[in-house]
């Protein structure tokens, strides 16, 4: 497929980069962003090669939200009855293999909770989040009031959401929001030092902990841990929990086969 929008690169064979590509606009997200990154996000998702993926944008901007442009004109019943992008902005939440976030410059409305949806954020020092839709009369609409609070508490959530102040990056890994800061040219060598790490490790066991993870968000402690329970006994099942144990005990160094 030849992307409008959206830059997609491997990088050392077995890291999927999807850049996004409307400078012009911040990054907006426009519906057939949305639409391109969902086929791309599914394409490294199928490719056996793949064992992980980093979504980034501009040094000025991840994304400063949906496009304003295009959602001033809907009505009501626009929105509603056609139930507004949420086709093409929950593809994420299918992917299987980890998505890491490389954030840069502007996370803003619905950015910012595109970089939430991915499995981890790691910020340059000049990362901005914040959900202002309360200055457009709206509220966040893909998940803001529901992950951030997660991420951050409750307070902050709130002040971000109810005055629409700015996170920088700093205080975002303070908060919990962001795994890592470093400096903005050493965003990607950082995103891709962890990407390389994850796809190094048994993809099994790497899809069990991601799945049990998200688990933890949509269920209470007893199931949840049960759910764990049940994917750490079936690791047993695979020779990758052979190869590492048997790599560890000899002083070696493992060599997963994903399977
Ligand atoms: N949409 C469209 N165009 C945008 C944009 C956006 N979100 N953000 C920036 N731009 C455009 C600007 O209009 C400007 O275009 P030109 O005037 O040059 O043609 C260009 O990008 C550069 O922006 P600025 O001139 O404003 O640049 P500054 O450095 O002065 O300011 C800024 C940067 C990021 C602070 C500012 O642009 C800004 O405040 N942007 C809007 C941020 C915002 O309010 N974001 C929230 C949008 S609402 C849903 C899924 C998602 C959503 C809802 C539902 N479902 C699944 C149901 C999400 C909603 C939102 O994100």
């Amino acid at each position: 497929m030849a992307y409008q929008n959206i830059e997609v690169r491997t990088e050392a064979g077995k890291v999927g980069v999807v850049t996004l590509n409307r400078p012009k606009q911040l990054n907006a997200l426009s519906n057939d962003l949305m639409d391109e990154l969902g086929v791309a996000l599914k394409a490294f998702d199928a490719d056996d090669a793949i064992g992980c993926i980093i979504l980034t944008g501009s040094e000025k901007a991840f994304a400063a939200g949906a496009d304003i442009g295009a959602m001033a004109s809907y009505s009501f019943a626009d929105v509603y009855k056609g139930d507004y992008i949420t086709r093409n902005w929950e593809t994420i939440r299918s992917i299987r293999k980890p998505v890491i976030a490389a954030v840069s410059g502007f996370a803003l409305g619905g950015g910012c909770e595109l970089a939430m949806t991915c499995d981890f954020i790691i910020a340059a020092d000049n990362a901005r989040f914040g959900q202002p839709e309360i200055k457009l009369g709206i509220i966040p609409g893909a998940g803001g009031t529901q992950r951030l609070p997660r991420a951050v508490g409750k307070s902050k959530a709130m002040d971000m959401t109810l005055t629409a102040r700015m996170m920088d990056a700093a205080e975002a890994e303070r908060a919990g929001l962001v795994s890592r800061v470093v400096a903005l040219d050493k965003l990607m060598d950082e995103a891709l030092g962890a990407a390389l790490t994850i796809c190094d490790y048994s993809r099994i066991s790497v899809l069990a902990a991601k799945e049990s993870i998200n688990r933890s968000f949509e269920t209470g402690l007893s199931d949840g841990v049960m759910f764990e329970r049940r994917l750490f006994h079936a690791t047993f099942a695979t020779e990758d929990q052979k190869e590492g144990m048997d790599a560890f005990v000899n002083k070696r160094k493992p060599q997963f086969r994903h399977r």
